[in-house]
């Protein structure tokens, strides 16, 4: 906990005031300290530092004041011991599944995930001679049938990417601890604002802070949170020796975007409700996956577990992809672009874009179709929002 922040704050308070402490001159923000080495006082200071017997910075990979705030900032939200910033979401992947799996361990992750994310698992980690197995996670039986003595993790996207599947935090914890596997959250959709796995009995959250943390689509970055102060040390080694980390330019950007991110997470969630509400309701449409959407599978689960749908909405057209091109380069506003996240609006396709590089079989069981097109909810007036989908859907 840093000086100014404890337990009890409002989330609004903590995403003002999480992360900072007293900087030299007074500073009410940390200061960019944009050096890749820092001065010791002495010989004897420097080998007392290295041997980690007294807390301070050595060179900017292991640690530098400017990311270490971001880190706590990040920490503080998510009610986690401790963070490592890494240069993007991926980084922080990578670092997790490096650090906790060797030659014959097995991984569970979710069907439904982001592109990438599984194609680290299949082309990269059975390099090294760990297996993974893809099940849906939103079905804990799939889980338990895939659970194996060396499993050591069972990592998963809640709501997942593209499709919003919904799965049971505190169910998969409790049965991933009777083997003794580790529970790792992509929370990346929902921020630390809308869902907190590590209160749920997850042991690590992840994110790419590329999208809602940081929030204003200029930054490429992710975080690794640990709920267990013990996971730090070796975790820390990890990040120091492949070297991924995030730079103090962009965790001063992280962490000024995280100031304003509970009111964004309103406004973002405010936005996506009444657009979903308005897809499910248009004669062109066939069907629209929003986690707070009565008709989505998980829709009681979502309440419980989380304090709004967040900012993402897939949706199937009637006509398919033909259709979903038609609207795509016909829409106003929403810009036609991957990522999400940010404060501005945006549309893709999954089949074709993020989720191309995926493997097609594993694509199509996880349900990621065609025809289906993702927006990424920004705050803009809403009724601007509704205008400029319509000028796309009224062209098919
Ligand atoms: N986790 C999730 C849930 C993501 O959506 C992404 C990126 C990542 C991890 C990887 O983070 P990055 O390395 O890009 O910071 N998702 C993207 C998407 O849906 N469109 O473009 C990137």
């Amino acid at each position: 906990m840093t000086m100014e922040t404890d337990d009890n704050m409002g989330l609004s308070t903590k995403c003002v005031h999480s992360g900072i402490k007293d900087y030299e001159f007074g500073p009410v923000i940390p200061p960019i300290y944009q050096t890749s080495t820092f001065k010791f006082k002495d010989a004897e200071q420097g080998a007392r530092l290295f041997k980690g017997e007294e807390h301070g910075y050595i060179y900017t990979r292991m640690l530098n004041p400017t990311v270490e705030a971001m880190e706590n900032a990040i920490a503080e939200l998510e009610g986690g011991a401790y963070s490592i910033g890494c240069a993007s979401g991926m980084a922080a992947i990578a670092l997790i599944f490096f650090t906790l799996t060797k030659s014959g361990d097995h991984v569970i992750c979710g069907k439904s995930i982001y592109g990438a994310t599984s194609s680290f698992l299949l082309q990269t980690l059975t390099k090294f001679g760990v297996e993974s197995t893809f099940v849906d996670t939103s079905n804990i039986n799939e889980i338990e049938n895939a659970l194996r003595e060396n499993t050591k993790i069972i990592f998963f996207e809640t709501p997942a990417n593209p499709t919003l599947t919904v799965s049971d935090i505190q169910q998969i914890a409790n049965l991933a601890h009777l083997y003794g596997a580790k529970v790792v959250v992509d929370n990346t959709f929902m921020s630390p604002i809308l869902q907190r796995p590590l209160e749920l009995g997850a042991d690590i959250v992840v994110h790419s802070m590329t999208k809602f943390i940081n929030g204003h689509a200029d930054v490429v970055a992710g975080i690794v949170v640990l709920k267990n102060a013990d996971d730090y040390p070796t975790f820390r080694k990890m990040s120091n020796l492949i070297g991924g980390v995030i730079d103090p330019f962009n965790a001063f950007l992280v962490h000024r975007g995280v100031k304003t991110l509970e009111i964004r997470m309103k406004k973002h969630c405010e936005n996506s409700l009444k657009i979903a509400t308005y897809l499910e309701a248009h004669p062109k449409v066939e069907r629209v996956f929003y986690p707070y959407l009565r008709s989505h599978p998980q829709y009681e689960l979502s309440l419980a577990q989380t304090k709004g749908g967040g900012g993402v909405i897939s949706f199937e057209l009637k006509g398919g992809f033909e259709a979903g091109k038609t609207l795509m380069n016909n829409v106003k506003i929403w810009q036609l672009a991957v990522s999400l996240g940010g404060v501005e609006s945006l549309i893709q396709h999954p089949a074709s874009m993020t989720h191309a590089s995926m493997d097609e079989e594993l694509r199509a069981e996880a349900g990621i179709k065609d025809g289906l097109v993702r927006l990424s909810v920004g705050i803009e007036d809403v009724d601007d929002l509704i205008w400029g989908l319509e000028q796309g859907l009224k062209r098919i």
